[in-house]
């Protein structure tokens, strides 16, 4: 059968979501290794270009305005600043930079240009770009395409079912819409969630389900355990164990074999050998440097003596292409007279 699907039912995912862990991570690995380079780990570094003061109620956010949790609400940064950080993020081995800011959605307006001029400028380095800026519309999708943008993350972040549950001001259709708008405009796609928000297993495969189904899977899945942040109303959440983080990416890698899984949030609080069983897994990709959007992460040395003892190593920068580019090419092949 074909491993590269959009037709799972539910009934698949969940049939391989509850195998014996150590049978999924084997599965997974043999996945992996059929459709990536194993060993070979793709490095993003993160910058929160616009800090705090978001006006949505997302349950797990340090940066909802609403929630008193000590996060000192900035303005956007400005061009300069942020090429700093994208240097030393291209010096550290990253070839991704995502900037992330807290916004409910784009505007318009002067902020949404500079975000713009910093895409191109970021761009200009080698690096592939990625934001983060909440909803966009279909013309600021393809602005953004137009600036150079590579990649724009978008979080379904749970089961369609439960996302009322965490979030209550904006729906599940919101984020599809964006995702669907930024995959229009030839953008490649962030898309993932989070674990430990109160979802039940059946949640987490039906957040699989709905990535594994869409036309083309998001060439990025960010996996996130939850970083609980005291003030938000989900900071005594359980905490995730290792195993439903191994058991979520091991599942992601088999359902979308392609896409790159990505270790994300909550790195922090695994050892050596819990990661390692995350890239053993599936998982081909992390967040690097020492903080994330204002939580802390693994310090960039611990980071690389661990890629030192695992022997992996950090994936070029547009080893895959550039989606843009690859789209204009499409589209002026589409032209020509035959
Ligand atoms: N405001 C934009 C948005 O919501 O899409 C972009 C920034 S937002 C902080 C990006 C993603 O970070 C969210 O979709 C969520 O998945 C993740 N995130 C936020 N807080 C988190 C936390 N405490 N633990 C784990 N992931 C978190
Ligand atoms: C994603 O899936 N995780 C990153 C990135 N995309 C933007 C954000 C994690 C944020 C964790 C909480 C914080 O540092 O504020
Ligand atoms: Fe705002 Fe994004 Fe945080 Fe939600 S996740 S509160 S939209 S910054």
């Amino acid at each position: 059968m074909n491993d590269i699907r959009n037709n799972w039912t539910r009934e698949e995912i969940a049939e391989i979501f509850d195998r014996p862990l150590l049978s999924l991570v084997l599965d997974a690995a043999m996945m992996h290794r059929k459709y990536h380079t194993f060993g070979e780990v793709q490095i993003s570094s993160l910058l929160s270009i616009k800090t705090g003061g978001c006006s949505e109620d997302c349950g797990y956010c340090p940066q909802a305005a609403r929630y008193q949790t000590g996060v000192k609400v900035e303005a956007l940064m400005q061009l300069d600043e942020v090429l700093v950080a994208a240097g030393k993020a291209k010096a550290g081995g990253a070839s991704r930079f995502c900037m992330g800011a807290a916004w409910r959605q784009v505007r318009d307006n002067s902020d949404f240009d500079r975000v713009l001029e910093m895409v191109k400028e970021v761009n200009k380095l080698d690096l592939e770009v990625c934001c983060t800026l909440g909803m966009v519309n279909e013309y600021q999708a393809q602005r953004l395409a137009d600036a150079g943008l590579y990649a724009y993350n978008h979080n379904i972040d749970t089961s369609a079912e439960h996302y009322h549950e965490v979030i209550t001001t904006r729906t599940y259709d919101d984020r599809l819409n964006t995702i669907a708008n930024v995959r229009k405009a030839g953008i490649s796609v962030c898309s993932g969630g989070i674990i430990g928000l109160g979802e039940t297993n059946d949640d987490r495969i039906g957040m699989l389900h709905t990535l594994a189904t869409m036309a083309m899977h998001p060439e990025s899945v960010p996996v996130n355990a939850l970083v609980p942040v005291e003030g938000t109303p989900l900071a005594e959440n359980k905490k995730v164990s290792f195993d439903e983080l191994v058991r979520m990416i091991a599942t992601a890698r088999i359902v979308m074999p392609n896409s790159a899984v990505r270790l994300s949030a909550g790195r922090l609080e695994l050892s050596l050998a819990e990661q390692a069983m995350c890239f053993m897994a599936g998982a081909n990709s992390i967040f690097a440097g020492d903080k994330l959007l204002t939580t802390p992460n693994p310090e960039f040395n611990a980071d690389m003596e661990m890629f030192r003892i695992l022997g992996l190593k950090p994936k070029a920068a547009f080893a895959d292409g550039h989606p843009v580019k690859r789209q204009a090419e499409v589209n002026s092949m589409e032209h020509e007279p035959c």
